[in-house]
């Protein structure tokens, strides 16, 4: 490749290259022996001689060159017409900057006009052996399959190629279905392996085709048709069920995360539940660059315009940024209160305008309710009628009137943020009883720069800076949280557990003070088989690798242990991955002492979290 690199950019004299690369070649191959470098050698040569120029055809087939390609629809916003689409087409340089916005702030929900159609394998639905279970739709990191209650009226235009089966449980007027969006697949797999009813290779309900035979079966035709259709169509279902939940539309969809990455099935779990009310502060790290990669946001809206607003501050401020937003929206809801009562007590305040603020403003203290969203969208509707009314009162309460909703804030990054570069940030954060939510991704190391060591990297573990293994214990910051008594500490693994995971996300947003969240986040650095991240999630708790907990001081016994005791072996589940196995091969005896060492480590760890949790009340 970099023979092709230097020859084709011209970048400096070709033989100048040449003469560097062989240099190179020989320096790094030396210690090989000869015969390598002889190979290496003679590699850069066949490289220079196959080189040759490959013109670009008009067109391929009939099908024209990219430049024909629609890439934007014709409704899509002035942002996706100036900005996205000449990105896409590579032609950034020519944006001029008066395009760009003057405060940073970039459209939502525009990830979905991507449709990068980048997976040769796709995911079918076969109906007849679906369960209605969601875990497909749950394990997704890319949101690209996802499940949906239907009315039957609404069924009406249905296109003939979209296909339900009558809901569980039966309700005469309601429908299932599972939609792949083919475009946003990555084909990671991670839905195949983890569909239970694939268990049966006789009647498996996700089954693979590709992308070419699912267009021809109408699937983006009907994935138009699902999107349109309501959202969130519950039936007798609830969120406290990973079935519930995931009837729910994701307002984090299609990002650019790796396929199958562990750490973005949780914050499209977080967007399910709570996305509509939510504001996120992220840190750098993975979860900041596929949240939000200019000029694509994967952060959307629910049909009403309602979704995450989302900021990227420092690696080593964001819980402090996160801890800002929280006083900013107390304080503009104060300040909202009051101006509500001081246009209350004005006596030339309209009846219906004092009726609908009034109501409004008896949902203050639980205000994210159905009942209370209506009152509060009553109120704005009565507000703009008065538009025009020349009071500085009811005109801050009109600035303001976001506000009657409170707002739900996510603190979200990696662990290397949290336990290493943003810890003090996140320890004051903490200490302050505010209610905010921190998600720390455990990918057990600095992912996103490739794979460096962090304080939550546990003994043995090959990393970057750690390449003889880790010599020190991963750092128990959820035991370090938990040691103030008032803040609401768990550690999830979603493939592990879905229930527990969904109930610890819950308590964490009920829960009125300060709350933490160490999520376990497989990940390519791990050397794994990326179809299998979710099933990694598994076998890292059965084998007693990552813990299951709670501690919700809300609870008049706060702790709970949610993991079963070890049915899987340590050293078996350590020894499959690639971030312990290379160990074996570099320095096999140092291996095995700290093998030993991680499995003893491990064992002391949970039995602390379980012995300290049940002190702690
Ligand atoms: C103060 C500072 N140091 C280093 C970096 C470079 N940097 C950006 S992302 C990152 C790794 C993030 O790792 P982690 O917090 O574990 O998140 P992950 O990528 O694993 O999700 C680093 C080191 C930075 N942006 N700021
Ligand atoms: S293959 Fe991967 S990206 Fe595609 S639908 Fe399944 S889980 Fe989602
Ligand atoms: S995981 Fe399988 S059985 Fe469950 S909803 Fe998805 S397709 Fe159906
Ligand atoms: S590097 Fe790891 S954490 Fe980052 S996107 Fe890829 S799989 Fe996810």
């Amino acid at each position: 490749m970099m023979v092709v690199y230097f020859k084709v950019s011209g970048i400096i004299p070709f033989e100048q290259a040449l003469e560097g690369m062989r240099e190179m070649t020989k320096k790094t191959f030396k210690k090989k022996g000869d015969d390598v470098v002889n190979m290496n050698l003679a590699l850069i040569d066949a490289a220079v001689d196959a080189c040759q120029e490959v013109p670009v055809p008009a067109t391929l087939d009939g099908v024209g060159c990219v430049d024909d390609v629609k890439l934007i629809p014709d409704n899509a916003s002035d942002f996706a017409k100036k900005i996205i689409e000449p990105s896409m087409r590579q032609k950034g340089d020519d944006i001029p900057v008066s395009a760009m916005s003057n405060d940073g702030v970039i459209p939502t929900g525009t990830a979905c006009l991507e449709k990068r159609g980048i997976a040769p394998r796709v995911p079918h639905w076969n109906s007849e052996n679906c369960i209605q279970c969601g875990i497909c739709a749950s394990a997704c990191p890319h949101a690209a399959i996802r499940t949906k209650l239907i009315e039957k009226e609404n069924l009406k235009d249905a296109p003939k190629s979209f296909n339900t089966i009558p809901a569980k449980p039966a309700l005469a007027d309601e429908e299932f279905k599972v939609q792949v969006y083919c475009k946003d697949c990555t084909g990671c797999g991670v839905c195949v392996d983890q569909c239970p009813a694939n268990k049966n290779p006789e009647k498996p309900a996700l089954t693979w085709s590709s992308i070419e035979k699912e267009e021809e079966a109408c699937e983006l035709v009907n994935e138009k048709f699902f999107d349109e259709l309501p959202d969130n169509v519950m039936g007798r279902n609830t969120t406290k069920t990973i079935k519930g939940a995931m009837l729910r539309k994701p307002l984090f969809e299609f990002s650019g995360a790796c396929a199958g990455c562990g750490e973005t099935p949780y914050v499209k779990l977080v967007s399910q539940l709570f996305g509509e009310n939510m504001i996120v502060a992220n840190a750098t790290g993975c979860s900041s660059i596929y949240s939000g990669t200019f000029p694509t946001i994967p952060y959307t809206t629910n049909k009403e315009g309602r979704g995450p607003a989302w900021a990227n501050s420092l690696f080593e401020d964001n819980a402090e940024f996160g801890f800002g937003m929280r006083l900013a929206v107390d304080q503009n809801r104060s300040t909202l209160k009051t101006y509500v009562e001081k246009v209350l007590s004005n006596e030339k305040t309209p009846a219906d305008l004092k009726a609908a603020l009034e109501e409004a403003i008896s949902h203050f203290e639980n205000s994210k309710t159905e009942e209370a969203h209506a009152a509060q969208d009553k109120a704005k509707e009565v507000l703009a009628k008065y538009k025009d009314v020349d009071c500085p009162d009811l005109a801050k309460v009109r600035e303001l009137q976001d506000y009657f909703t409170d707002k739900s804030v996510w603190i979200i990054g990696g662990d290397g943020w949290a336990n290493d570069i943003g810890y003090g940030g996140i320890d004051h954060v903490l200490a302050q009883n505010q209610d905010v939510n921190i998600l720390v991704l455990d990918t057990e190391v600095y992912s996103n720069t490739g794979g460096q060591a962090s304080k939550s990297t546990p003994t043995g573990a090959v990393a970057k800076f750690a390449t003889g293994g880790k010599r020190t214990y991963k750092k128990n910051m959820g035991l370090m949280s938990m040691s103030y008594g008032y803040v609401y500490v768990a550690s999830v693994a979603l493939g592990a557990d879905r229930a527990q995971t969904l109930k610890a996300f819950q308590e964490a947003e009920a829960y009125k003070g300060p709350s933490i969240i160490f999520a376990y986040a497989p990940c390519i650095a791990h050397g794994i088989d990326m179809s299998k991240t979710q099933t990694e999630q598994k076998r890292a708790v059965e084998a007693g690798y990552f813990p299951l907990y709670r501690y919700n001081p809300d609870n008049e016994v706060p702790f709970t242990w949610d993991a079963k005791d070890p049915k899987g072996s340590y050293q078996e589940f350590i020894r499959s991955e690639g971030r312990y196995k290379s160990l074996m091969k570099t320095n096999p005896e140092a291996a095995e002492a700290l093998y030993t060492q991680a499995e003893e480590d491990a064992a002391k760890r949970m039995a602390v979290y379980k012995a300290v949790g049940e002190l702690m009340r």
